[in-house]
């Protein structure tokens, strides 16, 4: 299949034939008499017809080019002020019976939805060029992997979708063999924050998106296809799609263990995903391979064990806060042909955000001369857009269509007091309850008030496709007689001490960790038994280096029980927020935690 531009009157061109793609065809004829394009670009994904957007935005000043001696082939798109994080509240699971997309998600009738968004598709296209994108989630050969389709008017979600994805001819065959995809249909719209709607219809394996251009709001692909409406196939179909990245942390005996890690939006995923250990364990020999940083879609292997996928091709990383000191591999990364959205510039025009190094910038986010009185130059939620294939840590594994065993799934969020650094579950079932508990403060991924702290379940609260008690009932459904399961884990990176400061020095030294981990799965290392699950003593990790104060030494592997009784009951009190449907085996997972707290 080559790339064809048609030229749309009443009935589109030459599209592809294959008796597979008639389903295709007829939604895209549907699709493109509702939205009234001048043209349909079919894309090919080649690299001809990515300069071409690349030229074409260029030339609209949709995207800026950076500096080509210090960062080639790359460039700024500065979003609308008001399009600038995934919206929740205006986030929907459209499902017949609203029970079945639950309390944690906003719900409204199919038929309605469809009504609603009708009207703001029709002929929002008219003048525009509609993209017809065919992609692939996870390596195009892999049996893990699935396809979709996104219709969209945007040029940048285009090129962010040629990144993020496998984008083109070769997802088009696939999809022509195996008949079935997700839908994706979305309009920049006129960007007005009221008429702004992210509408899933798993029933339809269908979502519609309007309003927004930012990333987790318009690339159909990432958050909306790969984690809800894939959540919602994964349960029906016995395997899991999780907010996790994935890890291999390679021994110095060559051994290879890999980690799934789910934290919420901008808690440290990609940082982890692409950890560079401390001195000392490089010298010994330990290697870290980034497989995937934010989505995981893993299921049970003919041995038992649970095999992971990344279903992406690129990383959709948060800026602020990246550097050489914090994430070197990272900034490797982005040194050329990266999108960059909403950061700051320098005089040069080089790309710049807080936490990078001490230059001042000349223009922030908005494209105003910087001013400090403006807030960060560097909106808190930029990102860069850069294939995964750039990041010098990226694993060889992550291309393989069987996926990568997993050893360890870990849980964490932004917890300023009461959760230790690191803690082990004592089961699979204490395992999901500690996921199922899991808060967080709220960051800058979302709009809305940062700092709060909330439930975030698996870090899933934003993207799990339907009632989070069937989702809970789900993951306890894993623990078969035969299934080999990876041991589970929460850490807490984000523990303040008195003066407000982060109490654990986190990034590379999270190795210490994870090393402690691996010990734990192969039965080397040792722990204490805690009402809330086991903890290593500080003898247990190696801290050796570790610039760590008296008051880290102290809270940081402390179980404060008075604390813990509060949580507990706080615990209870949101699972009764899911009602009837909650597992009993959680609520009585529960309660043996409050027992064990009571001595
Ligand atoms: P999404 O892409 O939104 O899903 O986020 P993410 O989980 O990949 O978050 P990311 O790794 O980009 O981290 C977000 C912010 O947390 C950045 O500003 C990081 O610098 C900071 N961060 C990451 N890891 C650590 C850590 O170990 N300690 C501390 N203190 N901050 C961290
Ligand atoms: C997140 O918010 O968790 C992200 C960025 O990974 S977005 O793709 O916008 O959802
Ligand atoms: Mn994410």
């Amino acid at each position: 299949m080559s790339a064809t531009t048609e030229h749309f009157g009443k009935h589109p061109g030459a599209v592809p034939t294959g008796s597979q793609l008639q389903a295709l065809n007829q939604w895209v004829l549907e699709t493109a008499m509702l939205t009234e394009p001048a043209r349909i670009h079919w894309c090919d994904g080649s690299d001809s017809e990515f300069e071409d957007l690349i030229a074409q935005m260029q030339a609209d000043g949709s995207l800026l080019p950076l500096n080509p001696d210090t960062h080639p082939n790359s460039w700024l798109h500065r979003s609308d002020p008001d399009d600038v994080a995934r919206v929740e509240h205006l986030t929907f699971v459209c499902t017949a019976d609203r029970d079945v997309a639950g309390p944690n998600n906003h719900w409204m009738a199919p038929d309605e939805a469809h009504v609603k968004m009708d009207a703001l598709f029709a002929g929002c296209m008219r003048g525009r060029t509609m993209y017809v994108i065919p992609y692939c989630m996870g390596p195009i050969d892999s049996p893990l992997a699935r396809c979709g389709v996104e219709i969209t008017d945007s040029p940048y979600v285009v090129a962010n979708m040629r990144i993020m994805t496998r984008m083109g001819a070769a997802a088009l065959a696939r999809i022509e063999r195996e008949g079935s995809f997700v839908r994706g249909l979305h309009s920049t719209g006129e960007l007005d924050p009221e008429r702004r709607f992210i509408m899933h219809f798993p029933e339809e394996l269908l979502i519609q998106s309007y309003g927004s251009g930012y990333g987790g709001n318009a690339l159909l692909g990432k958050k909306c296809h790969a984690l809800r409406i894939a959540s919602y196939q994964a349960r029906q179909e016995g395997w899991l799609a999780e907010h996790m990245l994935i890890v291999g942390i390679e021994n110095p005996q060559g051994e290879t263990h890999y980690i799934a890690a789910a934290f919420p939006s901008a808690c440290g995923k990609t940082n982890l995903a692409m950890l560079i250990p401390p001195e000392s364990y490089r010298k010994a020999g330990w290697k870290v391979w980034t497989v995937g940083d934010d989505i995981c879609w893993m299921r049970p292997g003919a041995d038992g064990r649970l095999y992971a996928i990344n279903p992406e091709a690129g990383y959709f990383g948060v800026a602020p806060g990246t550097s050489d000191k914090s994430n070197p591999n990272a900034l490797a990364s982005i040194q050329r042909d990266t999108i960059f959205t909403n950061v700051a510039t320098t005089h040069d025009q080089q790309p710049w955000w807080e936490g990078l190094d001490d230059r001042v910038p000349a223009k922030d986010w908005q494209g105003r001369d910087y001013a400090p009185g403006n807030g960060p130059a560097a909106h808190p939620n930029s990102r860069f857009t850069v294939s995964a294939k750039q990041c010098p840590s990226y694993s060889p594994e992550a291309e393989n269509p069987q996926g990568v065993p997993i050893s360890a799934i870990v849980f964490g969020g932004r917890r300023a007091s009461l959760v230790p650094l690191v803690f082990e579950a004592r089961d699979w079932t204490h395992g999901v309850l500690i996921g199922a508990s899991m808060g967080s403060e709220t960051t800058a991924a979302a709009t809305g008030a940062v700092g709060v702290m909330r439930r975030d379940p698996m870090a899933m609260k934003p993207f799990c496709g339907y009632n989070f008690a069937d989702y809970f009932a789900h993951w306890l459904s894993f623990d078969k007689p035969d299934a080999k399961l990876p041991k589970i884990f929460h850490v807490n990176w984000f523990r303040k001490g008195d003066d407000g400061k982060f109490l654990w020095p986190g990034f590379g030294d999270n190795m210490r960790v994870l090393e402690w981990m691996i010990g734990r799965v192969e039965d080397r290392a040792d722990a204490l038994d805690t009402p809330i699950g086991r903890l290593p003593r500080a003898e247990d990790l190696n801290l050796e280096g570790a610039a760590l104060s008296a008051e880290a030494r102290e809270k940081l592997f402390a179980v404060d029980r008075d604390a813990w009784r509060a949580e507990s009951e706080n615990i209870a009190a949101y699972l009764q927020d899911y009602g009837d449907r909650v597992p009993a085996a959680l609520h009585a997972e529960r309660a043996r935690l409050a027992e064990r707290l009571k001595t």
